[in-house]
C-alpha cells in the first residue's frame, strides 16, 4: 500500500537523487509561501501597491519616475518579512548543499530566507531586498544599517541616492549571476523546480536549458505550471511538506 509519502514522492525521484552527483534547484515565491511570504500571482491582492500591480511598481520605469514610492513598496515588503522565518523547505535545501558533489541553488526570491536557513551560496537572480545600491558609485549597504527616516537613503560613500538592490522588470540580471546559474543548469543531472509559476524570464529559461542538456526535471508545486509539461515528474504538493519527504 502506497503511503502518502511515497505517493507524493515517486520512487524514481528518490532513486535519481540518490544517484545524482550534480543537482540544480530553482526556487520561486512558492518555497517561501509556508513562511508566510505572499506569492506574486497567488491572488489575495498581496502583489498590488496603491492600485499598481507589482510588475508596475517593481519596474525600471518606476525607479526613474518615483524612487521614494519604490522605497515605500520595499519598506512595506521588508516590514512583512522581518518577522518571518525559513520553513522546512528552505531547511531541506540547506541540508542538501553538502549532500551532492555539486549542488546549486538559484532563487528568484529576494527575501533572503535561503541564506537565513543556512544555504551558504545562493544565486540570487533577482537580488536581495535587504541590500541597497548606490545609483552613482554602485556601493552596497545593508538597508537595516541606513537611516530609515531618509528615503531615498544617501550613499554612505558618495552621498548619492540609493535604490533597492533588486532586479526590477525591464532590468538586466546581476552580471555573472545568471551566467553561472545557466552553466550549472546545463551541467546538472537533476533539476528541481520548486514553487515558481515559471513565467518570468530569463530565470524560467533555466529548467528548459537543463532539459535540453539531458537533465531529469522534477517540479514541486500545488498547481500545474507553464513548465509542468516539460517535467519528467510533477509532484503536486507544498514545498514545506514534499521536500522533507524527498530528503528521507
Ligand atoms: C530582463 C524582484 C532583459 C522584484 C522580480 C518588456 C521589457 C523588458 C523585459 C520584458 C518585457 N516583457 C517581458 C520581459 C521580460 C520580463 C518578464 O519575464 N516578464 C514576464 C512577466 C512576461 N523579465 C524581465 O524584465 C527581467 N529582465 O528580461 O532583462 C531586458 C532588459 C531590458 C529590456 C529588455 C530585456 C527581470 C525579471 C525580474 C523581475 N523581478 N522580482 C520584486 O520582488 O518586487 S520577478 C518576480 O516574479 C519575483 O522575483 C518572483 O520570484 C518572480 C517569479 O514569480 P514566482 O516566484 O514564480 O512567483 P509566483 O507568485 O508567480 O508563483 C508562485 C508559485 O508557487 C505558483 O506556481 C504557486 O502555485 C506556487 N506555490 C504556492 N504555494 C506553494 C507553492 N509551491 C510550493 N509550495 C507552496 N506552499
Amino acid at each position: 500500500m502506497k503511503t502518502a509519502a511515497t505517493r507524493d514522492t515517486p520512487e524514481e525521484v528518490r532513486t535519481r537523487l540518490r544517484a545524482a552527483r550534480s543537482v540544480f534547484v530553482l526556487t520561486g515565491a512558492g518555497v517561501s509561501a509556508e513562511s508566510g511570504v505572499p506569492t506574486f500571482r497567488g491572488g489575495g491582492g498581496a502583489a498590488v501597491w496603491k492600485g499598481m500591480p507589482f510588475y508596475e511598481i517593481s519596474s525600471a520605469g518606476m525607479v526613474e519616475r518615483d524612487l521614494p514610492e519604490v522605497w515605500a513598496w520595499f519598506d512595506y515588503r521588508r516590514g512583512v518579512l522581518k518577522t518571518l522565518r525559513p520553513n522546512p523547505a528552505h531547511a531541506t535545501l540547506a541540508r542538501w548543499q553538502d549532500r551532492f558533489a555539486e549542488f546549486t541553488l538559484a532563487t528568484q526570491n529576494v527575501d533572503g530566507l535561503h541564506r537565513a536557513a543556512g544555504t551558504r551560496e545562493v544565486l540570487e537572480l533577482h537580488g536581495n531586498v535587504w541590500i541597497a545600491r548606490c545609483m552613482s558609485c554602485r556601493a552596497r549597504a545593508d538597508v537595516r544599517e541606513l537611516n530609515d527616516e531618509e528615503r531615498p537613503p544617501a550613499c554612505p560613500d558618495c552621498g548619492s541616492p540609493m535604490r533597492p538592490d533588486v532586479v526590477l522588470f525591464g532590468e538586466v540580471l546581476p552580471a555573472g549571476v545568471f551566467e553561472r546559474a545557466a552553466a550549472r543548469a546545463a551541467a546538472c543531472e537533476v533539476c528541481l523546480i520548486v514553487g515558481t509559476s515559471a513565467l518570468v524570464y530569463p530565470a524560467a529559461g533555466l529548467p528548459e536549458l537543463a532539459k535540453q542538456m539531458g537533465a531529469f526535471l522534477v517540479e514541486v508545486n500545488p498547481e500545474r505550471t507553464h513548465l509542468s509539461a516539460l517535467c519528467d515528474v510533477s509532484i503536486k504538493g507544498r514545498a514545506g511538506e514534499i521536500l522533507p519527504r524527498l530528503d528521507d
